[in-house]
């Protein structure tokens, strides 16, 4: 559904470079890149070290391509990204990962550079992961360690291709995506975004790096990335009152809650050029959404929908389907809630027990399950398929249900004829055209 840039690379890549190392970013899908074409580049740059992010859902298509670059040129590998913090030891058991980092702490990744090659300081490296010989070291860093952004480098954007990002419904190019605080002070119980320590970045700090995707990069819509933009009220505002006396003439867009909105917020938020809230709702029932510990009044989400169509800004709904306790009622009640309120997007996906989760604990100390994650890490062939928790679909009722949101939603003529009209008639087709596909086939 489009292509976004690799934010955490970008933010390694400046941080390392910041430090005097060299360094090179490749993102393979964006630059259609076949694999000869890659070997052949990382060949002419020849490097010490090569790096990859990796999350736990994607870890086998990057080993894949870990392998087969290794395979092809046997250069050592670094891996890092949220997931090492979760399932380090797992993931080092495949020996094509020589050497791994845990959490977000920038002083790991500098510390093993400095010290490259002399195994023996390597114990002294807090959230370093290493192997000698069989024998796999991993150095605890505990999730609360987490760096300040504030005193890190803005990601090394000048590294990618920033022409060619984009998701399929924005509307400019350049694009970007930006993050201005880290984690999320609320309990939902589906969300891994619980564990990781809450840091806001301050509003210069923030738009300084929006006027340098601006003027640097040429970039002209930004896509935050935030969990919920608007967590900390006074700070939005104050993000906003920059854009506006630095004069940016930059679009964006934000995740946020319904409950961390108010009309203010919206008049303030579209002066500065926000044109679109993506509003997790996942559920249009409330018996869920107490289950989900949401803490959200469906009532008052629905008050805030019209707020903010009132103010003539786009919304996206995002939802999920097979929650626990989901059963017909409720999920008639979030089908029809999609359909009913304005939006002008949805993005709905089947409910899944992700690791590090307050429901994947509850589904294990429940059912005594095995730890399906880090079996799936250690070999994804021997695991049978990770069902849903506390409801009586299976799996593939709730996937055949999102593909039939998807085509009830964005088959109506309303929105056919605000897609078309939204962009020119070609770019309307291909883009939503092939991202509709891609939502009912994948
Ligand atoms: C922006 C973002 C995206 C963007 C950009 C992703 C990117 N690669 O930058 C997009 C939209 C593409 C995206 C997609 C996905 N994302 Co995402 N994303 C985020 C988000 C909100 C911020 C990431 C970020 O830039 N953080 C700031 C940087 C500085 O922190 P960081 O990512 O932890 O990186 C630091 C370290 O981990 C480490 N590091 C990371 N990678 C590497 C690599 C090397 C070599 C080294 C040395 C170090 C290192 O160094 C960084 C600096 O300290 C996080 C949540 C969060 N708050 O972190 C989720 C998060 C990373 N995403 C997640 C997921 C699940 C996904 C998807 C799988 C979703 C999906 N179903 O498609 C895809 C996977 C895409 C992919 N190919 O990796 C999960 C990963 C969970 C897990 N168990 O692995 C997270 C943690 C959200 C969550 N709480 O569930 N994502
Ligand atoms: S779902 Fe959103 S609000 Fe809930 S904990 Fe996760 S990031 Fe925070």
């Amino acid at each position: 559904m489009g292509a976004i840039p690799p934010l955490n690379l970008c933010y390694v890549a400046a941080t390392v470079r910041q430090a005097g190392h060299e360094v090179d970013l490749i993102d393979v899908q964006v630059e259609e890149m076949p694999f000869e074409d890659l070997i052949a580049r990382i060949r002419e740059y020849n490097p010490d070290l090569l790096g990859f992010t990796i999350t736990t859902y994607l870890f086998h298509p990057v080993l894949e391509w870990i392998k087969a670059i290794k395979n092809a040129i046997g250069i050592p590998v670094l891996a890092g990204g949220f997931h090492m913090c979760l399932y380090p030891a797992e993931t080092m058991v495949h020996s094509a990962i020589d050497y791994g980092v845990i959490g977000d702490r920038v002083e790991t990744i500098l510390a093993f550079l400095e010290n490259f090659a002399h195994i023996e300081r390597y114990k002294d490296i807090p959230g370093l992961c290493y192997r000698c010989g069989d024998t796999v070291t991993i150095n605890p860093r505990s999730l609360n360690d987490t760096t300040d952004f504030r005193t890190i480098p803005f990601p090394a954007r000048d590294l990618l291709k920033n022409e060619r990002y984009g998701n399929f419904i924005c509307k400019r190019k350049n694009f970007t995506v930006m993050l201005t605080g880290t984690g999320c002070p609320f309990q939902c119980k589906y969300c891994a975004s619980t564990l990781s320590h809450c840091v806001m970045r301050s509003p210069e700090n923030v738009v300084d790096e929006i006027e340098e995707c601006y003027n640097k990069y040429g970039i002209r819509e930004i896509d935050f990335y935030d969990q919920s933009f608007t967590i900390d009220r006074k700070r939005t505002l104050k993000i906003c009152e920059e854009i506006i006396r630095r004069k940016i003439k930059i679009i964006w867009t934000i995740r946020t809650r319904a409950d961390l909105i108010d009309e203010e917020l919206l008049v303030v938020m579209k002066a500065a050029g926000m044109y679109r809230v993506m509003y997790g709702i996942e559920s249009g029932d409330q018996r869920i959404l107490d289950r989900l510990n949401k803490n959200e009044d469906i009532e008052d989400i629905k008050r805030v929908i019209y707020l903010t169509k009132k103010h003539k800004l786009q919304m996206l709904g995002f939802f999920m389907l097979g929650c626990p306790g989901e059963d017909n009622e409720s999920l008639k009640n979030t089908i029809d809630f999609a359909l009913s309120m304005p939006f002008d997007d949805i993005q709905v996906t089947r409910f899944t027990l992700f690791p590090g989760t307050a429901f994947y604990n509850e589904y294990r100390e429940r059912t005594g399950a095995a730890d399906y994650w880090a079996d799936y890490v250690l070999d994804r062939k021997n695991v049978k398929r990770l069902p849903l928790f506390d409801t009586s679909f299976p799996p593939e009722d709730m996937e055949r249900e999102v593909k039939r949101l998807y085509l009830r939603f964005y088959l109506r003529p309303k929105i056919i004829l605000r897609k078309v009209f939204s962009h020119n008639i070609i770019t309307s087709f291909t883009r939503y055209g092939k991202a509709l596909c891609d939502m009912v086939i994948n």
